[in-house]
């Protein structure tokens, strides 16, 4: 990876924003990532590397079937008390995850099947032994009597009826239907082009490093059960043990460790933490659970499988004047907590436009049950998406009026002047400059001279292309938006404890959840920027409900921003007690003194924040009386002017060589153009971003779960679900703009996910242009060798059957 920053200010070793940032430490600075240390020594500590006197190991029973009808769970002779079943738990709620839209349907999902299993994997039976050995060889003795139904496998079909629905009070198969329309009709009667397509993006399995892992045990001092667990949402997910376990909040604790990836799957609950937790509350003693990669691969929740028809209406240059949209998602058999089965239908309603100005716009979505693990929240929720369909469409359309697609954009692209921009669904993009984005990644590229490379290609029979895609990603988005989504929490105030220790160390107390973003480093680096500290004698306390104020958590690339908000809001207050202290102790007026490097200058001398701290800890007989009894501790809260989201975006671009021989598709270039405002620590948002682009090419070129029409799982080892491996990533150039976001503190926006959502779009976007002289175009991800040939033999066919 190659990067080349477009402002002056980045880069390293340079200096923060402003004059109190220690050189190299403040915003805007590469600082090594402080938690990297322990993790690159292997001194991490997940749930797996806990241990405790008299842990129990539990193993699941598993449906191996798709839908059917669970008739009876035979316990082995002598072992009952080892092996739960629903009815041992009969106290325990169900989960019954709702948006309060009038036409959603509930779905019911008990911690252990009862009276129906609905997809392969779901759990049946808890067995619990010494080691998980044992207690997989007790789950093998579990005998299951299931008459099986006919499963519900295609979402597109089942939207207009099935022959057995999952949830059978519904009488149908689907979890919610919406619709809005801003005038498609009139557009669709007069627009001079029309273009249709349809387009298909896989099922996927999201694969963190470590799987779900939970420890929970009974703390007989504290008199509360503490659960360790695998989460992004710490807080959240006391919320969720209290409400389904009959527990009050505080009588639980929960903990996240080390947590080996997140990416959304992390973000919900899922009734095997109820099975666990509920063990440990009833038996006053520990257990542990910690998913397998075949777990994962089978019964653990998916991700993405959308549907999309999409017409755009244009005039001859390809400016837009309309965009109908039919979305199918398939969310498999349950509808998750919090953030229900409806999340990425809504979510792709609500944001197909992008950053695009469409015209007229009618979006309708379906969001159909099937009998497949339940869809969760995963990097890009649904944008990936609504960014293949709507990057897709764009040069579908360029092809059609005859221009170059980059040119198609650049006449729809939301202008700059435009901003704050509300789209057609009454979205607010807060802030930027599409144009100058696309614009920086056309001519890395160098469109002009590909074309001619293009060209010569062509005449030696060699197929090569190129890809763009803009994007919008919506960070941060806070109360305004759950509240309008009707879920059943709603993230309003951010809050942060700031601390000075007593020798002058500071801590900062947050409730998100990093497991990868590096928040240790990048909070840090806020605080350093306001106090001065350096930032190694900065701790960030993060994953625990008792060392942390109440946050909904980390999901919807909002930490930085939110808690982000939080420390320097309380940093700031923290400023002016040491401001006030400060002027006693250099006997001046406050207005005299200026905070500026961790060091309170006044007109006759001067003093270190540290020192200060630690004067009023350890030796207050210095201060008059009185002087602030808050002391050296602050908890502020933070949110955003605005709080509908922080939009950041981008370009990517790709030139792609394909073989039309063995359907394979070469990354010969990839360009990434960002903006995600102020950047905090611009080496961790290149991180990030290539992360989430590695991500993205799984979605554009390998991964697929797949099953069978019965409903068995054909993916349920890494040899047959493929993930991009560190030899699959090609060279990346990356570019950054920075356009802050007036909402927040320092113009901060999210950027945790953005590098997955683009991806698909460019490489499909390339391959279709080297498509283009054969008349092939593909629509459906992953672009596997398979589909690729298979593409290539219909478009061969349908050129022989045009010219017969
Ligand atoms: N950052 C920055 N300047 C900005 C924005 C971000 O320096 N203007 C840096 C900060 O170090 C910050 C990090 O980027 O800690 C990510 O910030 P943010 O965008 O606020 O995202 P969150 O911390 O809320 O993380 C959640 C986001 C999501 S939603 C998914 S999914 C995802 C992602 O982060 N999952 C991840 N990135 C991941 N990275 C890793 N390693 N593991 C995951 O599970
Ligand atoms: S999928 Mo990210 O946890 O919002």
């Amino acid at each position: 990876m190659t990067n080349t920053s477009d402002r002056a200010e980045t880069g390293p070793g340079l200096a923060g924003m402003s004059e109190n940032g220690q050189a190299g430490e403040g915003i805007g600075a590469r600082v090594l990532r402080k938690e990297d240390v322990r993790h690159v020594h292997g001194r991490g500590q997940f749930v797996g590397d806990l241990s405790m006197p008299g842990l129990s190991e539990v193993a699941f029973v598993r449906s191996p079937v798709a839908h059917g009808r669970l008739l009876a769970v035979g316990k082995p002779l002598g072992q009952e008390r080892r092996v739960i079943v629903r009815e041992d738990m009969a106290s325990v709620k169900a989960i019954r995850s709702r948006i309060t839209a009038p036409t959603f349907k509930v779905s019911e999902q008990n911690p252990l099947a009862h009276g129906k299993v609905r997809f392969v994997g779901e759990p049946i039976a808890a067995c619990f032994a010494p080691t998980r050995a044992a207690a997989e060889d007790l789950a093998e003795s579990v005998t299951i009597d299931i008459e099986e139904l006919p499963a519900v496998m295609d979402a597109m079909a089942a939207r207009t009826g099935v022959a057995v629905p999952l949830h059978e009070e519904w009488g149908d198969s689907l979890f919610l239907t919406t619709s809005a329309d801003t005038g498609i009709e009139e557009v669709a009667r007069t627009a001079p082009v029309v273009v249709t397509r349809d387009y298909r993006l896989s099922r996927q399995v999201m694969n963190p490093l470590e799987g779900k892992a939970i420890l929970a045990h009974w703390d007989e001092r504290a008199g509360q059960l503490v659960i360790y667990l695998s989460t992004q949402i710490p807080h959240m997910m006391r919320t969720a043990f209290a409400e389904h376990l009959g527990i009050e909040q505080e009588k639980i604790r929960v903990i996240a460790p080390d947590v080996g990836g997140g990416f959304g799957y992390k973000c919900v609950l899922h009734p095997e933490e109820l099975c666990i937790a509920w063990l440990a509350w009833t038996r006053k003693r520990p257990f542990r659970w910690i998913e397998d990669r075949r777990e994962h691969l089978v019964g653990g929740a998916n991700c993405r499988e959308h549907y999309y028809r999409v017409t755009a209406y244009a005039d001859r240059r390809g400016k837009l004047l309309g965009l109908d949209a039919e979305i199918t998602i398939d969310a498999g058999a349950y509808s998750v907590w919090p953030f229900t089965a409806c999340l990425e239908g809504t979510m792709a309603g609500g944001h197909l436009p992008g950053p695009y100005v469409v015209g007229a716009y009618r979006a309708r979505t379906f969001t159909v049950a099937t009998n497949k693990p339940s869809i969760v929240p995963y990097r890009g929720v649904a944008r990936t998406g609504i960014c293949f369909a709507m990057e897709l469409t764009i040069d579908a359309l360029a092809r059609e009026v005859g221009r170059e697609p980059a040119d198609v954009r650049r006449e729809n692209l939301v202008p700059a002047s435009l901003m704050p921009y509300t789209n057609p669904t009454g979205k607010v993009y807060d802030s930027g400059d599409y144009a100058r984005s696309l614009d920086l990644a056309v001519e890395r590229i160098g469109v002009p001279a590909f074309r001619e490379r293009q060209a010569a290609a062509r005449a030696e029979g060699r197929l090569i292309g190129v890809g763009f895609a803009n994007y919008i990603e919506m960070t941060a988005h806070g109360m305004m938006m759950f509240a309008a989504a009707g879920l059943p929490f709603v993230p309003g105030y951010e809050q942060a404890l700031v601390r000075f220790t007593p020798d002058g160390g500071l801590e900062l107390r947050v409730g998100v959840q990093s497991h990868g973003q590096g928040m240790e480093t990048s909070l840090a680096q806020i605080a350093h920027e306001i106090l001065g500290v350096p930032v190694a004698r900065i701790a960030v306390v993060h994953g625990d409900t008792a060392m942390t104020p109440y946050s909904t958590g980390t999901y919807a690339s909002r930490s930085i921003t939110m808690a982000g908000g939080a420390v320097s809001r309380a940093c700031k207050a923290l400023a002016e007690r040491l401001v006030q202290i400060g002027a006693h102790l250099l006997q001046c007026r406050t207005d005299q003194i200026r905070l500026s490097a961790g060091r309170l200058l006044g007109p006759s001398g001067d003093i270190g924040v540290m020192e200060v701290a630690t004067i009023w800890y350890l030796t207050p007989q210095l201060l008059p009386p009185g002087v602030h009894p808050g002391g050296m501790e602050v908890t502020e809260s933070f949110r955003p002017k605005v709080d509908t989201g922080q939009y950041s975006y981008g370009t990517h671009a790709a030139v792609v060589a394909v073989d039309a021989e063995f359907g394979r598709v070469e990354i010969l270039d990839y360009v990434i153009v960002e903006d995600c405002g102020t950047m905090v620590n611009p080496m961790i948002v290149e991180g990030q971003t290539y992360g989430g682009f590695a991500q993205g090419l799984g979605t554009a070129l390998f991964e697929e779960a797949r099953y069978d029409a019965g409903g068995q799982p054909l993916t349920s080892t890494l040899a047959d679900y493929l993930l991009p491996g560190a030899a699959e990533m090609p060279r990346v150039e990356m570019l950054h703009t920075e356009t802050p976001s007036p909402n927040t503190e320092f113009g901060i926006k999210g950027v945790g996910e953005g590098g997955a959502i683009p991806p698909p779009a460019a490489i499909f976007n390339a391959v279709n242009d080297a498509l283009r002289s054969l008349s092939v175009e593909v629509s459906e991800t992953p672009l596997s060798p398979r589909r690729l040939l298979s593409a290539l033999a219909a478009g061969r066919a349908s050129v022989i059957g045009g010219a017969s």
